[in-house]
């Protein structure tokens, strides 16, 4: 069996946004809601593509700096809960058509390469808490971030101590 590497291409969320988020779930959630996710694992998934070999990987990699796309701005002001998932998550009402234009190139990539195809439809999400009770309450609606998004990223996830890692590999810009 040759060495894989559990990849994905996700958008990164600016380090003080991250923090704000992070601030913004301590008061708006009781502790009990379930397992926070780190303010460093904070991210958007454009794409999932499961266990790839360092062949594939570069393939994936060659195909994603071939994107010519604009940047956009991500609006974060929706949240949900997903029972089945346990998830709480972080969304927009409406997403920047560059939002869904590169996430259906590089899961279109991914899929031509043989990676990994998840079931479910694209829904735009940062993962804010997982293991959440199914009566956990959602803050209500009112909240709104909105950032830049210039590049986007390729992470490794690793499971190293009973912790989840996400490490950046590569960065791929947007166009100005
Ligand atoms: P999640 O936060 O909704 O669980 C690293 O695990 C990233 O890839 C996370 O954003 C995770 O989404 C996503 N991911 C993990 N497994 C996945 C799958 N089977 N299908 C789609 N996305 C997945």
């Amino acid at each position: 069996m040759p060495e894989t590497k559990r990849l994905f291409f996700a958008i990164a969320l600016p380090t003080p946004l991250q923090q704000e988020i992070i601030d913004w779930r301590a008061t708006h959630f009781p502790e009990t809601t379930g397992r926070p996710v780190a303010a460093a694992n904070l991210h958007l998934t454009l794409a999932f593509l499961g266990d790839v070999t360092a062949e594939k990987q570069q393939v994936l990699m060659q195909l994603a700096r071939r994107i010519h796309q604009r940047s956009f701005s991500l609006t974060l002001d929706d949240a949900g809960l997903w029972m089945r998932s346990q998830v709480i998550w972080l969304g927009t009402r409406s997403p920047a058509r560059g939002l869904l234009s590169l996430a259906d190139m590089l899961r279109a990539q991914a899929a031509r390469n043989g990676c990994y195809q998840s079931p479910q439809p694209f829904h735009p999400h940062i993962t804010l808490w997982r293991n959440s009770a199914s009566d956990a309450r959602l803050p209500a609606p009112g909240f709104s971030w909105s950032f830049t998004v210039n590049n986007f990223v390729l992470y490794e996830s690793q499971f190293i101590r009973g912790r989840t890692r996400y490490t950046p590999l590569a960065e791929f810009p947007l166009e100005h």
